[in-house]
């Protein structure tokens, strides 16, 4: 369309200019008086203008494609124009269902991963973060599986320091933690902010926020701890390493109030909700603080 406005125009500019250099009126019945060499010269110049513009055209056009691609480019890559969830907020908004959900965070790859979110408990968009129902996970491993995770995402689980690092230190957390006695009773105890440090660190509990709950708070004795693993001791028992002494993995102090990571269920810890009693399950959540998500908010703003 661009290209055939422009002939149109600089057709009429060429017939304007002939037109001017044979004088007022140019019809079949007037004769010609011009120099001839001067309409020459000015279709000439007429000519090449035409050809310099057609040329401008294509670069413009050319230009145009490149850009469109680029935009396309931009789009795919942000999976369609939308951005990647980072949150089980963002990632359950249009479904309210618990299940696994595919969530990107820049701080960690920026391949997306998949998380489980639950859409159970206050309203929904906890990701859990630990997992204990059965005993067909053990809980007593190395530094490396500990940093890495492992089990099944809808099963028991353990994300990985590495992820849990990387979520709570992207955007303000709260966490949830959710207990069931053997008789079946269920306790909670919520923590208004969680933040683990990283992997040089040790991924230290840096920060736990207010307790709220019923299940006691046993957690608050561990801020400040490292992480230790049977491979990593990082503890403050002098003598020896709490994680070989209780088959598991937690950030012990000398050494805990509070143990959800122990080989078996049975070896699972909560002080305050009894002493060295048996737990049946264990639930570890976090989701965004409402000061994250107005930080999740704005940057929905600079999308759309
Ligand atoms: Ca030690």
């Amino acid at each position: 369309m661009l290209r055939y406005l422009t002939v149109i125009l600089v057709n009429c500019l060429l017939w304007l200019s002939i037109e001017h250099a044979c004088g007022e009126y140019f019809d079949s019945n007037t004769i010609c008086d011009c120099n001839c060499d001067v309409q020459v010269d000015v279709v000439r110049t007429f000519h090449q203008e035409l050809q310099t513009m057609r040329k401008r055209e294509d670069d413009i056009l050319r230009e145009i494609s490149l850009v469109q691609t680029k935009l396309q480019s931009v789009d795919k890559h942000n999976g369609g124009g939308k951005p990647k969830p980072s949150s089980c907020v963002e990632a359950a908004a249009g479904s309210f269902k618990s299940g696994i959900y595919n969530i990107k965070l820049d701080k960690f790859s920026a391949t997306p991963f998949d998380v489980f979110c639950n859409e159970e408990t206050d309203y929904g968009g906890w990701l859990v973060i630990q997992r204990r129902v059965s005993d067909s996970v053990g809980f007593y491993r190395g530094w490396q599986e500990y940093k890495k995770g492992f089990g099944e995402l809808a099963g028991n689980y353990w994300i990985g320091l590495e992820k849990l690092h990387a979520l709570t230190s992207s955007c303000q957390q709260e966490l949830y933690i959710e207990l069931q006695k053997l008789n079946g009773d269920s306790y909670h105890a919520r923590y208004t902010e969680f933040l683990i440090g990283s992997e040089s660190e040790g991924y230290p509990l840096k920060v736990l926020g207010n307790y709220t709950g019923t299940a006691g708070d046993s957690m608050i004795f561990h801020v400040g701890m490292k992480f230790t693993t049977r491979d990593s001791d990082n503890d403050n028992a002098p003598q020896g390493n709490c994680a070989i002494d209780y088959k598991g993995a937690w950030w012990f102090d000398r050494c805990f109030t509070s143990h959800l990571n122990g080989k078996r269920i049975q070896d699972m810890n909560w002080n305050t909700l009894r002493n060295m009693e048996a737990l049946k399950s264990a639930l570890m959540m976090i989701r965004p603080t409402d000061k994250c998500l107005r930080r999740l908010s704005l940057k929905k703003d600079l999308y759309q």
